[in-house]
């Protein structure tokens, strides 16, 4: 397959890929990765010139043949295991599973799911972007219409929450000595399952991330800034009334003069764009988690050494 000009921008060379993942699995290499293409597990996208590169989702797929192999998988398993990720139902299907489990109160059907898609292999952005954050904004959707009572809506987001902490543990792999990420939602804001989500991917790639949860006073966020000297700050904010929260946590980490970067995200963080830049922070295409990933690929790959622990 040839690669679009649209995709370049996230696609990674082979050297990238087998220096990406060599920390997690110290076997991958050049011909490792052709290898398993050979036998039709490994995907890659070409340049004209012929050489292999990996979009995210081939590297998730990787990532996902490689965990198989050090459990011990024989190829042919893992060649099943993948077919059956081919015939899981589409992302919105599994949403709608999701929502009419959790709506009825069967939360146990509902978690699962969410790990049988993850057993089989559906990548963990896809997971969290596609299947659990449309089954949430639904939910929310049909508490406001008064068709999903509170109990039901907070017993399906704390679900939700220890869903999306259980897959972070799962994917996370050993973390590389690059720089730091913190990461809170700022002062007032509760709605962190979002954060969560990004939290994950980070994990996911190995990036070490100091994660402060919800509702974070701007003084303890700089208390964490001054702890572990992060090369990026990532901060989420969802509601209108969090504005002004905001505001305070970006003038004060701009008042630092540190050398990191401030990347914003979260529903409101499209709304406040122009208030954010002023402060020399960023906010993130789309409000994409897997998007916040590449920045702060990048942010880190900026400044390569950890300056505190
Ligand atoms: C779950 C939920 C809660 C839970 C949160 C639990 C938790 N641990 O996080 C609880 C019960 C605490 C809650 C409380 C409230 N909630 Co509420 N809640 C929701 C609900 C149903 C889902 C939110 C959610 O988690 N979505 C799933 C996540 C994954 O998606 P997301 O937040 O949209 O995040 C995505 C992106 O924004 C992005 N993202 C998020 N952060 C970041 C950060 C970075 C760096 C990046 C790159 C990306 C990123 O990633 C996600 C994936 O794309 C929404 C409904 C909705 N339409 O969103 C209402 C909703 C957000 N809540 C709302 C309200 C009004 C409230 C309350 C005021 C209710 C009340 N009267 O008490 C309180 C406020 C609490 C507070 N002080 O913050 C309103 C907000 C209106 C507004 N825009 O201001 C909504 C929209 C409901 C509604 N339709 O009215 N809520």
């Amino acid at each position: 397959m040839r690669a679009t000009q649209s995709n370049q921008a996230q696609l990674k060379s082979i050297g990238d890929v087998v220096k990406a993942l060599q920390a997690a699995f110290p076997d991958v290499s050049h011909s490792s990765l052709r290898f398993l293409e050979r036998e039709g597990l490994a995907r890659s996208t070409r340049t004209e010139g012929g050489h292999r590169l990996y979009a995210p989702a081939d590297i998730d797929r990787i990532i996902r043949i490689k965990r198989w192999q050090a459990e011990r998988l024989t190829l042919d398993q893992i060649r099943e295991r993948l077919a059956e990720l081919d015939r899981l139902p589409a992302a919105e299907s599994l949403a709608a599973e999701f929502v009419d489990d959790a709506v009825s109160g069967d939360l146990a059907a509902a978690g699962e799911v969410i790990a049988r898609a993850d057993q089989v292999g559906l990548p963990l952005a896809t997971l969290f972007t596609e299947v659990l954050t449309p089954a949430l904004r639904e939910i929310g959707d049909r508490w406001e219409q008064g068709d999903v009572p509170v109990a039901r809506e907070k017993e399906v987001s704390e679900l939700s929450r220890e869903l999306i902490a259980e897959l972070t543990r799962r994917h996370a792999v050993p973390e590389r000595q690059n720089g730091v990420v913190v990461a809170a939602c700022v002062e007032g804001e509760k709605h962190e399952l979002g954060l969560r989500m990004v939290v994950g991917l980070l994990r996911a790639r190995g990036i070490r991330v100091s994660f402060l949860g919800a509702d974070v006073a701007t003084r303890f966020l700089l208390e964490a800034v001054a702890m572990r000297s992060p090369a990026v700050v990532l901060l989420s904010v969802k509601q209108t009334s969090a504005r002004d929260a905001l505001e305070e946590a970006l003038a004060a980490l701009r008042d630092l003069d540190d050398p990191f970067e401030v990347i914003v995200g979260g529903e409101l963080s499209a709304i406040e764009a122009a208030m954010i830049e002023r402060y020399g922070a960023r906010i993130v295409p789309n409000d994409d988690p897997a998007e916040a990933l590449r920045l702060v690929e990048e942010a880190l790959a900026q400044r390569p050494t950890v300056r505190a622990g």
